[in-house]
């Protein structure tokens, strides 16, 4: 190509340089997290489409390099020439950052956060970027390299006038990525999430490497189905998913709810299709009017008595799954992680839809009115119990002198910093871990069997369960609306189990517990599992451990498979010995542990997750423990 530099096209190379230097500014972050970022600041721009009407199908691509394709069948990106920039929109699309929401010709363009920040960002960090529009009876094409242009946008075929379409494929740039493997489960989360938010878009994921896979995202039902979805495995108290749909003060708001049998709620918020984890004011809007809504219609209809008080917001959300998705013209996020919306119209125009819908729907069906409020009822009772018995531990704990538990064999260091806890699956391995410990930094709390299934007991159990008690105290920083991390008095709160399917359901439980009771402990890091080796290897009086048959093909294949190789495999913790466990599993220098983390652009998936797991039902169970490992990842070695 011709190259002539003049002031505007100098300033869109220092644009996309600046990109290239610094990333982590324009798309949050060089890991996996950002490498799947790539797809879905493409893959936003044919939802607007989808949003403006004009789109219905979107198909995404993980091609056999790792690079992506996404193809849809919107208008195509504008191909004519631009009069400012004097080139096709096209390259002015990708070339100059934010250019995204000049072409959207209205519509709800996502801004603020880190979304949004357009094509022209995801081809500064790729390698090569293609792009094709097919459009009145012609293919347009162009290319581009680490965001300069390569090949200048030109026609190379016909297509059928009647089809009309974006592709755009680009692998990105391995030097600039720590990770360039794209799994197929994350893009699948997010875009099974994105089909749910779009009512009727269909959506197509291929996996096109080694292990061929394909799922298809297609709800007509939009966000009552993401509700149905979240419910599956768990019991709905009655049949029909509530929703709330309405437009007040340019805010389009979408609510589906529905409440199932459990004591948790689970409510997630979504802005133009962003989620917003940490909430705002789209949900304090539904919140207040929920609580408002249902308490008028409690009392108006006899279900309150006069004398009993008005129903809290917490007890009207137990066991509630709800979607809320409202589009807003020009979202304001605030907060430390920018993922809270601050716009007040949003409250404004949340809370009076869902009054207005939820009135009328508690009218026409008031057999699910009754069921709510019974279930809202026993809520407060339990709440009220549930207060009582932690008022009863809190004053216990205060005359004992928080007292520790009589099992936990606490480490001399009061220094949080160094200190750490084991939590140990049963009494023997407990036995053999106190023997093993570094006294002063290590300590070891031994317990019994199963811990308590917080999913499924009302909270007035969970605070009255001798296992949870001993770790709550252990851990110094009390529950839910007490809880204070800077009381916590171990670093590291380690949790140690046999490397079997029932160890797995014991960490499974114990994460339950932590994620709702002490969520922050998560986030912060502050929760390990121990890896126990699978095997052991003896050869000429030398010892190997193996913590996967992968890593025991290894060991072999450098000590070679001999008669003499003395391989035991290890069926539980209480097989080894002090010495044993320490050098394998605890001591610090040489320990594996793998760190609990919490994908926030997963949680509704967390949450299923946890809840499959500890429901009834047997067959998606199996599911998680297969796929456990996505949500913990190997840090401290
Ligand atoms: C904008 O208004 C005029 C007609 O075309 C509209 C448009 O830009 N549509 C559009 C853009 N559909 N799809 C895209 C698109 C698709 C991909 C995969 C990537 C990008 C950057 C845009």
């Amino acid at each position: 190509m011709s190259t002539e530099y003049d002031a505007s096209q100098i300033q869109i190379l220092e644009g996309l340089e600046a990109v290239r230097v610094r990333p982590g500014m324009y798309i949050g972050s060089i890991s996996s997290r950002g490498l799947h970022h790539l797809v879905y600041e493409i893959v936003d721009n044919s939802v607007d489409e989808a949003l403006a009407g004009f789109c219905t199908e979107i198909k995404v691509k993980i091609n056999e390099d790792n690079s992506i394709t996404v193809r849809d069948n919107g208008r195509g990106i504008p191909v004519d020439i631009q009069q400012k920039a004097g080139k096709p929109a096209l390259e002015v699309v990708f070339t100059i950052l934010h250019a995204g929401g000049k072409f959207g010709g209205g519509g709800y363009k996502t801004s603020g956060g880190l979304h949004g920040v357009g094509a022209s960002v995801v081809n500064a960090l790729s390698t090569w970027l293609d792009v094709k529009v097919y459009k009145e009876g012609k293919i347009y094409h162009m290319r581009f390299e680490k965001g300069k242009v390569v090949e200048n946008m030109h026609v190379i075929g016909e297509c059928d006038p009647g089809e009309s379409g974006t592709e755009v494929s680009f692998l990105p740039d391995a030097t600039i990525f720590e990770e360039t493997v794209y799994d197929f489960d994350i893009l699948k989360v997010r875009l099974r999430e994105t089909a749910f938010l779009t009512k009727a878009l269909k959506i197509v994921l291929i996996d096109d490497r080694v292990e061929k896979k394909e799922m298809s995202f297609h709800y007509e039902g939009g966000i009552k189905e993401f509700v149905t979805y979240l419910n599956k495995g768990k019991a709905p108290i009655y049949d029909e998913v509530i929703y709330c749909e309405g437009v007040k003060e340019k805010v389009v708001v979408e609510v589906a709810m529905q409440h199932n049998d459990t004591y948790t709620e689970g409510i997630y918020t979504f802005v133009n299709n962003i989620n917003t984890p940490e909430g705002g004011t789209h949900l304090s809007g539904f919140k207040n009017a929920l609580t408002k809504t249902f308490n008028e219609y409690a009392r108006n209809n006899k279900l309150l008595k006069e004398n009993e008080d008005n129903l809290s917001g917490e007890d009207i959300r137990e066991g509630l799954v709800a979607i809320i998705s409202v589009k807003i013209q020009d979202p304001q996020f605030e907060g430390q992680t920018k993922q809270k919306l601050g716009n007040s119209e949003a409250q404004t125009a949340v809370n009076a839809i869902v009054s207005e819908k939820l009135t009328y729907f508690l009218e026409q069906n008031p057999g699910i009115a009754k069921l709510i409020s019974d279930k809202a009822i026993t809520a407060q009772r339990a709440r009220a119990a549930a207060r009582k018995a932690r008022d009863l531990t809190r004053r216990k704990s205060a005359l004992d002198g928080m007292s520790l538990p009589g099992k936990l064999a606490d480490c001399s260091s009061k220094n949080p910093e160094e200190c750490e806890i084991f939590i140990v699956e049963g009494d023997s391995a407990g036995g053999s871990a106190k023997s093993a410990r570094k006294r002063d930094t290590q300590a070891i709390l031994p317990l019994r069997g199963k811990i308590l299934n917080v999913e499924k007991a009302r909270p007035d159990k969970v605070y009255s369960n001798a296992e949870i008690k001993s770790m709550i105290t252990a851990f110094g920083t009390g529950i839910q609306e007490d809880f204070d991390i800077s009381k916590l008095r171990y670093n590291k709160i380690i949790i140690m189990t046999d490397a079997d399917v029932d160890g797995a359901h014991i960490d499974t439980l114990m994460l339950t517990f932590i994620y709702r009771f002490m969520p922050e402990l998560i986030k912060e890091g502050h929760v390990y599992l121990a890896q126990p080796p699978l095997y052991k290897l003896e050869k000429n009086k030398k010892v190997w451990y193996a913590y996967s048959d992968e890593e025991l093909d290894n060991i072999l294949k450098e000590v070679g498979r001999d008669q003499n190789n003395k391989i035991q495999r290890y069926k539980g913790l209480g097989e080894m010995d002090a010495e044993q466990l320490w050098e394998t599993t605890m001591d610090p220098e040489r320990r594996v542990l793998k760190k609990v983390v919490l994908d926030e652009s997963m949680l509704s998936e967390t949450d299923l997750t946890f809840n499959t797991l500890m429901g009834d039902q047997v067959a998606p169970r199996r599911e998680f423990i297969e796929t456990n490992a996505k949500y913990v990842s190997n840090l401290d070695i």
